[in-house]
């Protein structure tokens, strides 16, 4: 509970800068976390003002919150809550009330602004930004499951076997360590798959001698993880699938190593593209560096080709070199990462 205070506080502080008297919290990320209570998507509208916190929410999660969260006004409302809560802004008088520009949809958006209220930056997406220590132990765990569930499947693989079949055995060992779901849709790629960045799963089967690369992870106690690993299955390993399995790899660990606070994610992204570029393959790395992991799995900051944001201890996020060799094969290599004093740990290595 006091973790929840403190956040609440620094919100509350935040937003006080702003000259804002008041905020909506419409978003179920930020209101997780914030209160650590999961609602789904459109169940729940918080209004924090400078006397308290309301929660307009479903009337089956009235008496849960009341009981665990006695210092929130906690009022049952089916629908319309963003309504309700506009109404209470104008029954408490408050006049600086601020909502979510970057969140909110065109409707909810609009109708905040046509009642009063003042569109403001995503102050709770910057608070996530700087994970504590209790937020990177869970993440710490959750990237450990997912290297864990690396390790369990690489032995397993054999010929005929098909992406959607691996995909399947990786998501029921992860479920039974305890996750909710996976970070994002498993990646499973053979042969010329893997040259797809983005490959969707398919019913395509294991041949000797051919390139696997498998980008998963998984989220543990709210919190994701995200890793890729890339190897040639098979005795006759292509001369150039070695060429840019090593430079992907060298990659890496030079942008990891780059990583630590007072650095930009541009910097960073630098690094390793060029590594990539030298090698002569700058035109087959076709995607950004890596993104920031938290409860969702794509946050900010990132390390990307125009990232301005400066990196400091706590910020997590993934480096993710890849080459693609359409028609052939791919290599991408990816470890998430916690910024620390002076550099950077990699949590989905042992
Ligand atoms: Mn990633």
């Amino acid at each position: 509970m006091q973790k929840v205070i403190a956040r609440i506080n620094t919100l509350k502080k935040l937003i006080q800068q702003d000259q804002l008297d008041g905020f909506v919290i419409t978003n179920n990320i930020d209101q997780f976390y914030l209160l650590g209570f999961y609602f789904y998507p459109g169940e729940a509208v918080l209004l924090l003002h400078e006397g308290g916190l309301v929660c307009f929410t479903r009337q089956l999660y009235v008496e849960p919150l009341t009981q665990q969260y006695p210092f929130i006004r906690v009022i049952g409302q089916d629908k319309q809550m963003a309504a309700a809560a506009i109404k209470e802004v104008q029954d408490l008088g408050l006049h600086h009330v601020g909502f979510d520009a970057g969140k909110e949809s065109y409707l909810s958006g609009n109708l905040f602004k046509v009642s009063g209220l003042v569109e403001a930056q995503s102050y709770v997406s910057a608070q996530r930004q700087v994970k504590d220590a209790e937020e990177i132990a869970a993440l710490r765990d959750s990237c450990k499951i997912a290297y864990d569930t690396y390790e369990y499947i690489r032995p397993l693989l054999k010929e005929g076997m098909t992406e959607l079949e691996v995909a399947a055995e990786m998501e029921k060992y992860m479920r039974i360590r305890g996750v909710s779901a996976t970070s994002f849709l498993t990646i499973i790629a053979f042969g010329e798959n893997t040259a797809n960045a983005h490959h969707e799963t398919s019913d395509r089967k294991l041949k000797y001698n051919e390139a696997v690369l498998m980008d998963f992870g998984c989220i543990y106690k709210g919190y994701c993880s995200d890793m890729t690993r890339s190897w040639w299955f098979g005795d006759k390993e292509p001369a150039e699938y070695t060429k840019i399995w090593n430079t992907v790899n060298k990659a890496w660990k030079a942008g990891i190593a780059a990583e630590k606070p007072g650095k930009t994610g541009q910097e960073i992204d630098a690094v390793a593209r060029g590594i990539i570029t030298d090698a002569g393959y700058g035109e087959y790395f076709t995607h950004r560096l890596g993104h920031g992991v938290g409860l969702e799995i794509h946050e900010e900051p990132c390390n990307d080709q125009t990232s301005q944001a400066v990196l400091q201890k706590g910020n997590v996020l993934t480096v993710e070199p890849g080459i693609y060799l359409p028609g052939k094969f791919g290599v991408r290599l990816e470890e998430t990462t916690v910024i620390t004093d002076e550099g950077a740990d990699i949590l989905t290595r042992p």
